[in-house]
């Protein structure tokens, strides 16, 4: 059975189609699993993706197979046929898929929410400068010596710091030598609601990084591995002028998808996605009404 259609991963489709029989599976086992309710609106304007019943009912047991899963273990061991980690992406980007239509998958774990942060963009933009005056923007050196592009800082409780000793992360800021400032309450929120937009719930990060592109910024492709988690996701949230983010797969050789980010388009990405190589092209110029010229990124990080 055919429950979801992936705009840029057809395979997958099998994967969906192979939960779609775990979860009746399951059903027999958990009563309520598949227990009928009225559609949400949102569920409606999804349909187009798959009959709505089928939606309904995926989405429901994708909900309680997530919650199951992350408070019973051995109920992924009673569906041999998928991974547990497996199980998870599929959930979440189905899920996520069913919910927000104007969610794109680009790998099972990984969706952009496209504007999702419309509303909280000004407010998160407003906090910038407290925390950058606590802790400005500066441009780190990778292992070999070399300065980075982007200029970045961090708030929480701890912060990525890079230099010739490595990538890591520190409770304090090797400028000033005092804790990063604290991440501000709504931006945990935010990246929490994030999370659960995109199937994965539960998620409190503990630290943010911020970064900051100018015209002719880049990052290069890299795995976000300094973290001792990697069962949370990554969130990340774009603001200000677009670029070009690239996604590719867990080593640098894989086939690479790019999309272009925009502002408050989020990118959030983890199960089996959590370790794939990703990187921004290079900012071009241009003039955004709230960041002039300039691009922020939001990386909401469970670091330790
Ligand atoms: O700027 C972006 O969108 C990506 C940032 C990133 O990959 C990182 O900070 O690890």
């Amino acid at each position: 059975m055919t429950v979801f259609r992936s705009r840029l991963n057809p395979g997958v489709e099998r994967e969906y189609g192979a939960l779609a029989h775990d979860m009746s599976e399951l059903a027999k086992t958990m009563p309520g699993f598949l227990e009928e309710k009225p559609l949400l609106p949102s569920m409606v304007s999804a349909s187009p993706l798959c009959s709505s019943l089928t939606a309904h009912r995926i989405w429901r047991g994708a909900t309680i197979l997530n919650t199951a899963l992350h408070k019973k273990r051995d109920v992924a061991r009673s569906m041999p046929s998928i991974t547990y980690s497996v199980q998870r992406s599929i959930t979440s980007t189905c899920t996520t898929a069913m919910l927000f239509p104007e969610s794109e998958e680009l790998a099972l774990g990984a969706v952009v929410l496209r504007g999702a942060v419309a509303d909280d963009a000004e407010s998160v933009l407003a906090e910038l400068p407290r925390l950058a005056a606590s802790s400005p923007f500066r441009r780190v050196t990778i292992p070999t010596g070399k300065a980075m592009s982007v200029e970045m800082t961090n708030c929480g409780a701890v912060g990525w710091v890079s230099d010739q000793r490595g990538y890591r992360y520190e409770e304090s800021d090797p400028i000033s030598g005092r804790a990063w400032p604290p991440m501000p309450e709504s931006f945990r929120q935010l990246a929490t609601r994030l999370a659960k937009q995109a199937g994965y719930e539960y998620y409190e990060p503990d630290t943010c990084l911020i970064n900051k592109y100018s015209v002719g910024s880049k990052m290069g492709m890299h795995q976000d591995r300094d973290e001792r988690d990697f069962g949370q996701p990554i969130v990340s949230v774009s603001l200000g002028l677009p670029i070009m983010f690239k996604f590719g797969g867990k080593t640098r050789t894989e086939s690479t998808i790019k999309v272009q980010l925009h502002h408050a388009d989020v990118v959030v990405f983890g199960g089996v996605a959590r370790l794939a190589f990703h990187g921004v092209g290079t900012l071009r110029k241009g003039s955004h009404p709230l960041t002039g010229d300039v691009r922020y990124n939001l990386t909401f990080r469970v670091a330790q």
